[in-house]
């Protein structure tokens, strides 16, 4: 079967949308850590669009730290590929052209670092997911983590080629689901600098910001049947690197960056003062119910997202925590309607035609989690509110890590599983896990009353020993 490529472009259905500008002729503008599906339906998706419009020179370098997968799905299509936005409504596609090439950190260390030093160059983003920051419980930078095949590292070298050359500097735009993203990422670079190139410390201060974003588009894993949905679509091209998303889609970014960029709000992204309203919301209300979802439905024996909302007691439990439990800890901007907000969740969430799966939303929950639900917890029991909703997901939670529902996906998997272990009451479980010796000690203290409450609704299973080796 063909591929999709430049070569290839000219024999796609007229139907099928591409990029209107001479890509060839632009200069890689962005460099990209984490070049993952979401990359690829959302800010390479917006740059694109933003490129259409008549923007130059912001292609994309795509890093991958680890995998060659994705390079290997994208540079033989000369980074081309597909965003198939699916709705009850039937699918849109559209070629994205932003993407120029994919490297891997791991193979061509020089050339991740030559790709940030370069005088085009001017943000560089990242999308490496919540455990991508290596940060340790207290949230200050673990260095062993952090160690030569992050992005610190690269990023450092490259800001250090730069301040050489006398160049600019960048801007460092995170669109992970971290709260407060801009400042947890200057906040931590400034670690990795001071113990690694403290002298480079006041040039990055001088030149280089790091804004706040947040950002939302729901985008499963790619499968083998939304692959061979997209071929059949591109009259028979395959395209490896092609991406399942909803028509939904949002960017709000902190209008503070060192130097140029692409003029996303000509294309729907919103460029404001100040992001935390949106991201608080979008953290704890979408992500909140999602990983409610998550932890609930599989319990329940579910598989997929629409699946899990369309059963009553799921949904009711996730509109009470988005409408009951989280709103009430966001003030709202100006004009952001946080019941409305919910609605629109529950209708996203409900999409038939997104398989999204459960166990997907459900890795890596210590990550998630305090953002998610314990900031909710938190501010609640300062304002006298108690949550049963994320205290039922609580219990779901753990009842994931004794392993009823296969191997736990975490960085923290074998500290979690242990303490799941070591317990065999989910209220102790709890306990531990939220005592001040516990991994996720600090965010929320749980009153007997909650601990009561998560035991209630925990589910351990004793004999699950062997799924957790
Ligand atoms: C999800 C998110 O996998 C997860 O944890 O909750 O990836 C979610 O789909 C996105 O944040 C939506 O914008």
């Amino acid at each position: 079967m063909k591929r999709l490529s430049p070569g290839t472009l000219a024999a796609l259905p007229a139907e099928v949308a591409r990029p209107l500008y001479d890509r060839e002729a632009q200069k890689v503008g962005i460099v990209h850590f984490g070049i993952g599906a979401f990359h690829r339906a959302h800010q390479a998706w917006y740059t694109d669009a933003a490129m259409n419009e008549g923007d130059a020179d912001w292609a994309i370098t795509g890093i991958s730290l680890r995998s060659a997968g994705v390079a290997r799905q994208m540079n033989p299509q000369g980074g081309l590929y597909t965003v198939a936005e699916q709705s009850a409504e039937g699918a849109r596609l559209r070629i994205v052209g932003s993407v120029r090439n994919v490297l891997v950190a791991s193979e061509e260390p020089d050339a991740v670092i030559a790709a940030v030093a370069a005088p085009s160059t001017h943000i560089v983003s990242l999308t490496v997911t919540e455990k991508g920051y290596c940060r340790s419980a207290d949230g200050t930078l673990d260095f062993d983590l952090a160690h030569s095949l992050s992005f610190y590292y690269f990023v450092t070298q490259g800001l250090l080629a730069r301040a050489k050359a006398g160049l600019g500097g960048v801007t460092l735009l995170s669109c992970d689901n971290l709260a407060d993203n801009g400042a947890k990422l200057h906040a931590l670079m400034l670690q990795y600098l001071d113990r690694h190139e403290p002298d480079l410390v006041p040039w990055f201060e001088a030149n280089c910001t790091c804004p706040s974003t947040m950002i939302d588009r729901i985008v499963p894993a790619t499968t083998d049947e939304d692959r061979a949905m997209v071929a059949k679509a591109l009259g028979g091209l395959s395209d490896e690197a092609c991406v399942v998303t909803e028509p939904f889609s949002q960017w709000v970014i902190e209008d503070r960056f060192a130097g140029p960029r692409p003029r996303w709000e000509a294309v729907g992204a919103q460029l404001v003062s100040e992001v935390g309203p949106y991201e608080t919301a979008k953290l704890r209300m979408l992500n909140g119910a999602h990983s409610l979802l998550a932890y609930c439905g599989l319990k329940a024996g579910y598989e997929y997202v629409h699946e899990a909302i369309a059963d009553p007691a799921l949904r009711q439990l996730a509109t009470s925590l988005m409408h009951e439990e989280a709103a009430p800890t966001i003030t709202p901007a100006p004009g952001q309607d946080l019941a409305a907000y919910a609605e629109a969740l529950i209708a996203r969430f409900a999409n038939p035609c997104l398989n999204h799966r459960l166990i997907q939303i459900a890795m890596d929950g210590s990550q998630k989690i305090p953002q998610r639900w314990l900031e909710t917890l938190a501010e609640s029991a300062a304002q006298g509110r108690t949550c049963p909703a994320i205290l039922t997901a609580i219990s779901a939670w753990i009842h994931h890590l004794s392993g009823a529902n296969g191997p736990v996906d975490d960085p923290m998997a074998a500290s979690l599983s242990l303490i799941v272990r070591r317990y065999l009451s989910g209220r102790d479980a709890a306990e531990a896990l939220f005592s001040a010796a516990g991994p996720l000690s600090g965010y929320w203290h749980p009153t007997p009353e909650d601990l009561d409450y998560v035991g209630r609704h925990a589910d351990i299973r004793p004999v699950q020993t062997t799924l957790l080796q």
